[in-house]
């Protein structure tokens, strides 16, 4: 059956890796539903979003809270990425977290909680395969 996956991805925090974000959600969408198609949004203007914050948290925990799973993207480090790990350990969602070691030092605060699965990476195809082997066994 297809499940609901919420992708997170920095926003805020920098949108550098905005296409990869593009094609992790068009991969994910092959068999799934991504509730958050928007982080793949390559024409976002980060200051000028025409949504209240407000608007945006209580959609966002409301989506979280009926998600399946969540994929975190997390090269670019995000303060909002990382509230949403933390929103979905409390809810009991599992969560996947990918990112290139060669390009960031995860938080200790991600690395040393054993909750999450976490998924170091080399490049896309790298990244493509052990998706593919995350969404064979959920
Ligand atoms: C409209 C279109 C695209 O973005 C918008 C408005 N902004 C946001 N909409 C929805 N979710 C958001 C928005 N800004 C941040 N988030 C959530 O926080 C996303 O789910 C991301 O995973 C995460 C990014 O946090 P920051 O701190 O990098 O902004």
């Amino acid at each position: 059956m297809s499940k609901n996956i919420y992708f997170a991805g920095s926003i805020r925090g920098g949108r550098q890796d905005a296409a990869l974000y593009q094609k992790i959600i068009a991969f994910l969408q092959q068999k799934d539903r991504v509730l958050t198609e928007h982080v793949g949004n390559l024409s976002l203007n980060i200051h000028e979003q025409g949504q209240e914050d407000q608007a945006i948290y209580e959609q966002d925990t409301a989506w979280l809270r009926t998600a399946d799973l969540v994929i975190a993207e997390c090269t670019r480090p995000s303060l909002g990425v990382g509230y949403e790990l933390a929103y979905a350990e409390r809810f009991k969602i599992p969560c996947h977290i990918f990112y290139r070691p060669a390009e960031t030092a995860l938080s200790a605060m991600l690395t040393g909680d054993s909750y999450f699965h976490i998924h170091p990476y080399t490049d896309w195809h790298d990244l493509q395969t052990q998706l593919a082997t995350i969404m064979q066994r959920q």
